[in-house]
């Protein structure tokens, strides 16, 4: 189906879905969807007909006024009706009609009945078995949206930051090219590295005469334009993505980018402090009165207010102002520091690439060593390695060893941690490894109580190493397990396990905060992709990201360092 054809249905058919909440003439809601049926239908591109002269109202069941909509949405990418009516309906309520099982109809049939207009109400309704007693909602539909809600944080759903930059980067290829751009960047939470974005927030430096704001709303991934200026406009694209973009003369450069960058209670903080010292600072300069003293650059704005220059990563309103005015911010660790990977699998259980291949592609990285971490048995999903077949993977890798210059190979296993936290691999073998990662796969709704000694059990067993992935938690889908992570972190530094900060995009586990608590609980860290591809191991650098906000350097991650010292540093 042509692209723009796609685009048309979807905008017909939430338009029909919103008129349909709205109790609109069922009529007009069948019009909508069957113009939607007959648009996806066509071979040829509406933009297509509409350049060859045809009439659109020749199409079955599109009249002269669907057709002017078409007209309209080919030349604007928007639907100005449907924006009006997104007013009308609260934002809340088409948020509803993303869950499984929600169309408009229950949706419309919830609030009549039960009021229910977010998240929170309909969880309250479905737990207090209201939601049971209404037509249609059967015992399994109900339990079928507590599960969706379960994982729904309220509210719209934040974007992953990897996702996020595929969204991004076609886009600012797209905004440089336009005539009078000098330079286009991502500022906000994407360029703090955030785990998870709300929206983009860009900005371009061009003279006021670049069509930029003009070529923006039309690029072609936009749905729809929320507002259009001459300084800031906002689209929202495909998949969700919301975008704010403004317009900045190059002499505010550093000033713009740094107070779009944010967080907005740095912002704040670093505000009364310029006030403290009688400046003004806005996303246009540093003013002293009516003089402009700064703005060009985020470096010229740090030395006019006094500090030195704070990293995106840490701006966050976490202690840096203060960390920055005593001179005592980190020295954070980069990606070049990363000596090698202690968590990645072969196609000997669910990865992708033979260990020859993963080997290579980690020499490729400049590593000097890579683990190889596959499953154990008990992650039958994963068909993971019995005793004899890991004994085979560890007479194959001593081999390669043999033959390996400046390069090793460290055997390893991801051994699961069994429901009462013992290992899934006998003392005998967990001995003959260099690096064992044990990890929970299954049981995760265990009790706060029985999950936190289930894990610190794990830790008693001394072979043990690294904790994988420690809270499970998959963002967007998985929330984390209940446990008492202040007291695992207090047993891991006390028993000399290391927590991994797991680089896994659709994971980061730890975050930013857990890592940053588990680094002043005294623990431990290490920094690894956990990936089943050779590719997979280009995500270390998400793992960077959330070590960055977690304040930490390159000396408190274990893998910063060489083989034998790591080897030392793993040791319990
Ligand atoms: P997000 O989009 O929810 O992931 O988080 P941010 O941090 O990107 O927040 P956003 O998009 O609302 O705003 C971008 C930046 O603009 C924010 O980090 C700081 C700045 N900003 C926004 N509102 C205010 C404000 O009211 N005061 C100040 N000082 N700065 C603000
Ligand atoms: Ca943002
Ligand atoms: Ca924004």
């Amino acid at each position: 189906m042509p692209a723009d054809n796609a685009e048309i249905a979807k905008l017909f058919n939430r338009y029909a879905d919103l008129l349909e909440i709205q109790d609109a003439n069922p009529f007009r809601v069948r019009a909508y969807r069957n113009a939607a049926r007959v648009v996806a239908g066509s071979s040829r591109g509406m933009s297509e007909l509409l350049a060859e002269g045809r009439d659109l109202d020749e199409l079955p069941g599109i009249g002269k006024d669907l057709a002017k909509k078409i007209e309209v949405i080919v030349q604007t990418g928007i639907l100005p009706q449907l924006e009006q009516l997104q007013k009308q309906v609260p934002r809340s309520l088409s948020d509803l009609m993303g869950l499984p099982g929600l169309g408009p109809k229950r949706v419309k049939l919830l609030f009549r009945e039960l009021k229910i207009r977010s998240f929170e109400d309909l969880k309250r309704a479905a737990r207090s078995g209201k939601l049971g007693a209404l037509p249609g909602f059967g015992a399994k539909t109900v339990a079928r949206i507590l599960a969706s809600l379960e994982n729904h944080s309220p509210g719209p759903q934040r974007i992953k930051l990897a996702e996020a930059e595929h969204i991004a980067t076609p886009l600012l290829a797209y905004l440089r090219k336009i005539s009078g751009v000098k330079c286009v960047d991502v500022a906000g939470s994407y360029r703090r590295r955030r785990d998870t974005v709300g929206d983009l927030d860009i900005v371009v430096i061009a003279g006021r005469e670049t069509p930029v704001m003009a070529r923006f709303v039309k690029y072609d991934a936009v749905t729809s334009v929320l507002s259009k200026g001459v300084t800031r406009s906002t689209v929202q694209l495909r998949d969700g993505m919301q975008v704010d973009l403004r317009l900045m003369p190059e002499i505010s450069y550093g000033a713009a980018l740094y107070y779009f960058t944010g967080s907005k209670a740095h912002n704040i903080a670093v505000r009364k402090l310029a006030v403290a010292k009688g400046l003004k600072i806005n996303e246009y300069g540093v003013y002293r009165g009516p003089r402009r003293i700064a703005g060009r650059s985020e470096q010229e704005l740090f030395a006019a207010i006094g500090l030195p220059y704070i990293p995106p990563e840490l701006r966050e309103a976490r202690g840096e102002i203060e960390a920055a005015r005593a001179g005592k911010l980190p020295d954070l660790i980069s990606l070049a520091d990363i000596h090698g990977d202690l968590h990645t699998h072969t196609d000997a259980t669910d990865g992708h690439d033979t260990l020859a291949a993963m080997i290579e592609a980690g020499r490729a990285r400049g590593y000097e060593y890579l683990a190889i971490t596959d499953h154990s048995r008990h992650v039958s999903v994963a068909h993971g390695l019995d005793v004899k077949q890991l004994l085979a993977q560890i007479h194959a890798i001593d081999k390669l060893n043999d033959k390996l210059k400046d390069f090793q190979v460290l055997k390893g296993t991801e051994v699961d941690i069994l429901e009462d936290g013992s290992l899934d691999l006998p003392d005998s073998v967990l001995k003959r490894l260099d690096v064992v990662v044990a990890a929970l796969h299954y049981d995760l709704g265990l009790p706060a109580s029985k999950q936190t000694a289930r894990i610190l059990r794990a830790f008693d067993n001394r072979h043990m190493h690294i904790l994988a992935h420690p809270t499970t938690r998959l963002i967007n889908i998985r929330a984390e397990i209940a446990a008492d992570m202040d007291k695992i972190y207090a047993a891991a530094a006390k028993s000399g396990v290391a927590m991994e900060i797991n680089a896994n995009p659709d994971r980061l586990d730890l975050d930013d905060i857990h890592a940053r608590a588990a680094h002043q609980a005294g623990c431990k860290l290490v920094i690894s992709t956990d990936t089943h591809t050779t590719g997979g191991l280009d995500a270390m650098r998400f793992g960077i990201d959330q070590a960055r906000r977690a304040w930490l350097e390159a000396g408190d991650v274990l893998n910063t360092l060489p083989c034998n010292r790591l080897l030392k540093a793993l040791a319990r």
